[in-house]
């Protein structure tokens, strides 16, 4: 009902809605309409109340609550099983003990804050409250566990479009999962798998997302390489809005993944790419070579031809690639 409630203030932003309208409307008491506006006014929505004319929302909260995330959210099934909480250890780990415990396909975990926000290898992911996007997808796909991988190209390809359609700015997506603003770092994807030999129980796709941030709200290890969409574009950004598009594009680029094969997802990958045809050093736990990264195979892995004229195949994910960091 919630929900409900502020759907019609959304319909009618900036404009009075009376209390009987509400409640003819959606069939129940005055009262109730004025306890779920109380109760969305201490969500942090700015709705003003006047006795003549009724109830105007003034300003949506930039907030991850299911009521402001689900309002609008025009998806089949992502998210629609959807847990949001204020401070998390890392919506990975949550989204595991969730999958684990059987939710459905399509299951969405949002944080405020991670505590222990990972990276791949066991590196750290910064995740400060209220200032960015942390959140991961419950996965349970009928393909190989071998396949897998192929996902994490799925995930860049949906999140890289769905942030270029709302922000205008060319992102692009730095082999296998980074997501680059000009050179600084802006998104990270982290894909975790849960498999049998043959088939796989459930995929945890981690997306972690600096939207608001200003230079200071970096921690000095990352302050040079990274960057939020706030400090790309001089402007804040309402992260429930931009994680509805992400969503919605998600759903979109996962069933193309289906209907038309990887093949589809890697011709959007290359558009995308800042990789391909590039100088590049990789780093692996063996040491680092560097070579020119030509092209991508058709399990998502990178072919990079040493210096010597031999090609390394790499598989994502047990590789960092760095150019200049
Ligand atoms: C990644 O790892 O880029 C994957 C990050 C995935 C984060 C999401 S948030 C939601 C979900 N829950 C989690 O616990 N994780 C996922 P990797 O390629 O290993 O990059 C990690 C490196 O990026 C670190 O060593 C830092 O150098 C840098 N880094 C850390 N936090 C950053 C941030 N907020 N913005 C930009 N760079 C960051």
């Amino acid at each position: 009902m919630k929900k409900a409630v502020l759907q019609l203030l959304l319909e009618q932003q900036g404009k009075y809605i009376s209390g009987e309208e509400m409640s003819n409307l959606l069939q129940v008491s005055r009262t109730a309409i004025w306890k779920h506006i109380r109760s969305l006014k201490e969500d942090g929505y700015q709705i003003s109340s006047s006795s003549g004319k009724g109830y105007c929302l003034l300003e949506r909260a930039d907030i991850l609550t299911p009521t402001e995330i689900k309002t609008g959210l025009e998806t089949e099934f992502l998210g629609h099983n959807l847990f949001c909480y204020a401070t998390l250890d890392s919506t990975n780990e949550a989204a595991k003990r969730e999958a684990l415990a059987g939710a459905p396909e399509g299951t969405v975990i949002v944080a405020e804050q991670q505590e222990q926000g990972k990276g791949r290898l066991t590196r750290n992911w910064f995740s400060p409250s209220g200032l960015g996007l942390w959140f991961s997808v419950i996965l349970r796909p009928e393909i190989k566990p071998a396949q897998a991988a192929q996902l994490t190209f799925v995930s860049a390809v949906a999140v890289c479009k769905a942030l270029r359609a709302v922000t205008g700015l060319p992102i692009m997506i730095k082999w296998p999962n980074d997501l680059l603003c000009g050179e600084h770092k802006v998104c990270g994807i982290l894909t975790e798998l849960s498999a049998e030999i043959e088939e796989i129980n459930y995929l945890v796709v981690g997306i972690g997302i600096n939207v608001n941030q200003q230079k200071q709200d970096f921690s000095p290890e990352i302050k040079d390489t990274a960057i939020s969409l706030a400090l790309a574009t001089g402007r804040s950004w309402q992260r429930a809005e931009l994680l509805r598009k992400i969503l919605g594009e998600y759903e979109k680029q996962y069933q193309l993944y289906f209907t038309k094969g990887f093949r589809q997802t890697l011709f959007f990958w290359r558009e995308l790419n800042t990789t391909l045809g590039k100088e590049v050093v990789v780093s692996t736990r063996e040491g680092s070579f560097t070579g020119m990264a030509e092209e991508i195979n058709e399990d998502g892995c990178l072919l990079v031809r040493k210096d010597s004229g031999e090609v390394e195949v790499l598989l994502a994910g047990d590789v960092s690639l760095r150019r200049n960091f």
